[in-house]
């Protein structure tokens, strides 16, 4: 089954950050894990290069706009890199497939009369290029939810979408779909607003011109969030009908699972819906709004300097490893309706208790006893498992349901709980006494074989979170480096063979504080 999988793409006016980076990695587990199921899935990110915030930021610099935006397209392309994700494609909005096929969508929705030319008036928030309504301004005490700056009365003679006229049709589509926005907090924020009333929304600006020509009336440019929103289209060739990426990619739609920051749900949940059904496209299968990281307690923001910037990341990598900071972006992050506070010393103990104590150690306790009574071959289990390959049987059904709903914490907790088990396990059946009474060989051979096969299962399970591990951990189980089978098949209780050479393992080492 195609799947499909998205990114927010990043404004180039500012640099990576945490909040990009933990969204892109929220997406890359999700898809590693996909494919581990072995699912057909697309995984996509990019860059949002238009508007006015980005010609005004190149300005201050002294840079034509698409230099800046040249320069910070590659940064994000770098950062993807060192981070190890794995995105089939990057989409860039001043790309001409990307332009050519937003002019192709902006006109039918000209032709189908979805687009017209009017005049407006309302509250405009600058900083994030959104107009509000009187009721919405209101709440907001006339100024923007995000900067604080007090919204602008603005006019313009412009091209607008009848949004207003999707009301009924997206009331319909909400109740007849209880999932398509997660979590439960954010559809309800949605469905709230949306019983305010949908006013239309203008789809060009002329008081700037970095951005798509309008088609037709090029004195109109394409407003960016519009331009931007079509990249989930426009990446898999869907404006260009008969083209190749459309025949090799058309496919992922609507198979679409798109993630994003709370703060631009509206445009996901609302007009990008909207949008679909003027062109008559299907909808995507689901909107994912998680909230934010916070810093030490506060807001990050650029104001404030207290961002978590790359060259920090970079320093957790240094300290702690790769896979340990995808281990904390993946389970300890604002997936659902609350932000998460980043705080060195909370990263430091989810470190140890998790990585060093569990996932680390109960594979190297399970390999160096092997390796003490047994010369690290994979002892023989006369007990076919006992009552373990059922135990990793429902760990995997449960770790599977949760990916389904992007629920990585979830999934991470089915193979933490039996890692968890198999030390009790340990603690309980205490195969280092029974090494001392030759009678009891056979036990502690079946005690120690199920052990290791457990671990070996988990293991799989863990491979979307801590990619770079697991890959040594099915080193140390000799289980080769490139796995070619299926996850079903790699979670078939006795993959390790009698005899095979284990070698010690030691995962995560300790780090001082
Ligand atoms: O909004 N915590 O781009 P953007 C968690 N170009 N995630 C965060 C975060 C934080 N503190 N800060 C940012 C745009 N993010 C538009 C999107 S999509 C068609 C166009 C993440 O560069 C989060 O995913 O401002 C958020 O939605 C995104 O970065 C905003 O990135």
């Amino acid at each position: 089954m195609p799947a499909y999988i998205t990114t927010p793409i990043y404004y180039v006016n500012d640099r990576p950050h945490i909040g990009h980076a933990y969204t892109t990695t929220v997406c890359d587990v999700w898809a590693r894990a996909m494919r581990l199921r072995g699912e057909d899935v697309f995984f996509l990110t990019g860059t949002d290069e238009h508007g006015v915030k980005v010609e005004k930021s190149a300005a201050t610099k002294g840079v034509t706009p698409q230099a800046l935006a040249d320069e910070n397209a590659a940064e994000f392309q770098r950062v993807l890199k060192v981070f190890g994700l794995t995105n089939d494609d990057f989409i860039r909005t001043t790309e001409p497939r990307h332009e050519k096929q937003v002019q192709y969508f902006v006109k039918r929705l000209l032709d189908a009369g979805s687009v017209y030319l009017g005049t407006f008036e309302g509250w405009y928030d600058e900083g994030q290029e959104e107009y509000y309504t009187e009721t919405r301004a209101k709440e907001l005490d006339y100024k923007s939810p995000i900067s604080g700056r007090p919204l602008t009365r603005a006019t313009e003679q412009n091209y607008y979408f009848k949004l207003s006229s999707f009301q009924k049709r997206l009331e319909d589509f909400f109740a007849a779909n209880p999932d398509f926005v997660q979590p439960a907090a954010r559809r309800n924020e949605v469905l709230g607003r949306l019983r305010d009333g949908l006013q239309d929304v203008p789809v060009t600006r002329t008081n700037f011109t970095w951005g798509i020509p309008f088609p037709g009336d090029e004195k109109h440019v394409i407003y960016v969030w519009i331009d931007a929103l079509f990249n989930y289209i426009t990446a898999l060739g869907l404006g260009e009908p008969g083209g190749l990426l459309a025949t090799q990619r058309a496919k992922y739609w609507p198979a679409a699972y798109h993630v994003i920051g709370k703060e631009i749900l509206w445009f996901h949940a609302v007009i990008w819906p909207a949008l679909l059904m003027a062109l008559e496209l299907p909808m995507p299968r689901r909107i994912h709004a998680h909230s934010f990281w916070i810093a030490d307690g506060q807001k990050m923001s650029k104001s404030m300097g207290n961002f978590v910037d790359l060259p920090t990341i970079e320093g957790y990598f240094a300290k702690y490893g790769l896979d340990a900071w995808r281990w904390y972006m993946a389970t300890q992050g604002p997936l659902q309706a609350s932000d998460s506070d980043f705080r060195a010393q909370h990263f430091h103990e989810t470190y140890t208790s998790e990585l060093v104590n569990v996932v680390g150690n109960c594979p190297s306790r399970v390999t160096a006893m092997i390796s003490k009574y047994f010369e690290g071959k994979m002892p023989a289990d006369s007990q076919a498992g006992g009552e373990w390959p059922a135990k990793c049987a429902a760990a995997v059904a449960q770790w599977s349901a949760a990916i389904d709903e992007l629920d990585l914490v979830g999934a991470a907790q089915a193979a933490m709980s039996l890692l968890r088990e198999v030390d009790a396990f340990i603690h309980r059946t205490e195969p280092f006494k029974l090494a001392k009474d030759p009678a009891r060989t056979g036990e502690l051979c079946s005690i120690l074989a199920q052990c290791a096969e457990t671990v070996r299962i988990a293991g799989v399970m863990l491979e979307p979170f801590l990619p770079e591990k697991m890959a040594e951990l099915r080193i140390a189980l000799g289980q080769g480096d490139a796995p070619a089978a299926t996850m079903a098949e790699r979670t078939t209780w006795g993959r390790i063979a009698a005899g095979t050479q284990l070698v010690k393992c030691a995962l995560f080492p300790r780090v001082e504080v």
